[in-house]
């Protein structure tokens, strides 16, 4: 066997023994010896191609798999998925073929001294392994794959193989049948953390358990349980994993009311809260006890001081501790948000007939969604939307969205990736998300189309702008308007029919809740687009509406 297929054989066996079962391909030559490997392996492992780098990383993410690339500034696309998973802690193995060493920073073609070190800190380790050593000694080039890779479960993060390949790149033709010359490394097993015992939390503090992104690492459902058996309120997060039913309704909203959010005394937060400034405000507030639970030491401070524990045990925990008539509250406010947020949202609708908004696109989302099944949320509006109405996610949903940095590339391929494992995807996204990504939609003739569903709030452009600072300014006159709508709503009158049909993949419009809800309903197999077309210039009104709606019912309650 040549050394860069050798290189390349061990590359799959480590993968494959590291549990990594996802692998997406962008073709290259210097990468020819792993794309050979990887066609080789044959079910051992779920190969896919994609042209795009960025693209092949980020459905990389969303499969919590491998990328593979060539040289050279391929590479370079991988960065934006590389730290979107380093800050969302996130499984990912980046492999970047490369010369040997000796020809880096030489005037070798597509080859740069920088590409062994290229994601500095953001990797939680990297190899730097060229064929040469592996044909010296295969035992030690595997374990060293190995350990690289087990750092991935031990503390999720991306990882970086950058593998340098030399000629021939393409295997010899006896090289089928040759067994690698390792013995297989002992299977991997979990590291046990060096964790302290369970936290014991005193019962007397009014208390709230905050949920924010990829809470439930590790501990499934551990959020819900401690708020469930001491009987705290729950703000859950869309992707926390433990929104729904068991969590308070519009919380963002109820913690702008100061006999709500301003009593709070204790917070107990897991994950990785970032999604609405209420929230924010809350966690930074001096007067407020801040316990985190965090999964490993890497876990990142809140800035401020808090106590970590790793754990709490919701059986240590008193039922209902604490001030049960104020939980009491919450419970009473909760029930009332919710009624309210439904008003406002159908008052809104039978005032717009045959128009759709963001928040009544994600409550027809949540409602369609089925246990098993994934919705993906871009950042922007879309996310947020789902954290209003996220009550209305059902059990055994999962919810997925890039909180590590909240970008808006990727969104389609992270989507895509999710479904790799074979459960249906449905993604929210608005206008700018999907330009951003139309590449994720070249998906190459002959491979399988993932089983997507990607909904389309089209309002030509940025609209959560119109929700912040910028929009407020722009409600001061047309020149200010203008302003705005220039280097903010940044409207593009892109015709996404015409890009659908570009790339081959089905689009349809809906307007209004019924075309909305027949077209949830019938997603069809393979990847499709659903437009709804909206206005922007209604956001800020809509949004003043259902706050004060439900602000009143919540007050209306509590008298
Ligand atoms: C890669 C990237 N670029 C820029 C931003 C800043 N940004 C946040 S939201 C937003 C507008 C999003 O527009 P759209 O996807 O249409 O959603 P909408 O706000 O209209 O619902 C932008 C540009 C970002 N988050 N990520
Ligand atoms: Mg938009």
């Amino acid at each position: 066997m040549n050394s860069s297929t050798l290189l390349a054989r061990l590359t799959v066996e480590a993968l494959r023994r590291a549990g990594v079962r996802h692998v997406v391909l962008s073709p290259g030559a210097r990468s020819a010896p792993l794309a050979y490997a990887l066609q080789a392996a044959g079910d051992a492992l779920d190969l896919r191609v994609r042209h795009d780098e960025r693209v092949a990383a980020f459905t990389a993410l969303g499969a919590a798999g491998a990328v593979v690339t060539t040289s050279g500034t391929a590479a370079a696309n991988l960065h934006p998925a590389v730290l979107e998973a380093h800050h969302g802690h996130r499984p990912l193995v980046v492999i970047t073929a490369d010369r040997p060493r000796e020809l880096r920073g030489t005037w070798a073609n597509q080859t740069s001294d920088l590409q062994s070190d290229l994601f500095g800190a953001a990797v939680g380790a990297r190899l730097d392994l060229a064929d040469a050593d592996a044909a010296k000694d295969p035992e030690v080039a595997m374990r060293a794959l190995a350990e690289t890779l087990a750092t991935i479960r031990s503390r999720p993060g991306p990882v970086h193989l950058d593998l340098g390949f030399s000629e021939p790149l393409v295997p010899n033709d006896d090289d089928a049948g040759e067994q690698l010359p390792v013995t297989p490394p002992p299977t991997w097993a979990p590291p046990t953390h060096p964790v302290s015992s369970p936290g014991r939390l005193e019962p007397g503090p009014r208390t709230i358990v905050v949920a924010g992104d990829v809470t439930d690492r590790g501990a499934p459902g551990q959020a819900r349980e401690v708020a469930l058996a001491a009987g705290w309120p729950l703000l859950a997060e869309p992707s926390s994993g433990v929104a729904g039913q068991a969590a308070v309704a519009a919380h963002r909203l109820l913690l702008e009311l100061p006999e709500l959010g301003g009593s709070v005394e204790r917070v107990v937060a897991y994950g990785r809260p970032t999604l609405s400034r209420p929230v924010t405000r809350l966690l930074s507030r001096p007067d407020v006890d801040l316990v985190l639970v965090t999964p490993d030491e890497h876990w990142p401070e809140p800035g401020r001081p808090a106590t970590r524990v790793s754990r709490l045990d919701p059986a240590s925990l008193p039922p209902a501790s604490g001030d049960r008539e104020w939980a009491r509250r919450w419970a009473l406010a909760s029930w009332a948000a919710r009624g309210a947020l439904d008003a406002a949202l159908d008052a809104w609708a039978a005032e717009h007939p045959g128009e759709l908004c963001g928040l009544l696109v994600a409550r027809a989302a949540a409602l369609a969604a089925r246990p098993g099944e994934t919705l993906v949320a871009a950042a922007s509006n879309p996310i947020r939307d789902l954290d209003l109405v996220g009550h209305r996610i059902p059990a055994g949903v999962r919810v997925l969205s890039n909180r590590g940095l909240a970008g808006l590339d990727g969104t389609l391929a992270t989507a895509s990736g999710a479904a790799f494992g074979g459960s249906f995807v449905r993604a929210l996204v608005g206008d700018l998300a999907f330009l951003h990504d139309a590449g994720a939609l070249l998906v190459p003739p002959g491979e399988r189309r993932p089983d997507l569903q990607v909904v389309v709030l089209n309002d030509d452009g940025g609209g959560i702008f119109s929700l912040l600072e910028p929009g407020e300014l722009a409600a001061r006159g047309p020149a200010e308007a203008a302003v705005f709508e220039r280097l903010f709503g940044t409207p593009h009158g892109t015709d996404l029919a015409a890009l659908c049909a570009g790339y081959g993949v089905q689009h349809r419009s809906a307007h209004g809740p019924q075309e909305l809800a027949a077209a949830l309903s019938t997603p069809g197999p393979g990847t499709g687009v659903v437009e709804v077309r909206a206005d922007r210039t209604h956001l800020r009104a809509l949004h003043a509406q259902v706050r004060a709606r439900v602000h009143d019912a919540v007050r209306a309650t509590l008298a």
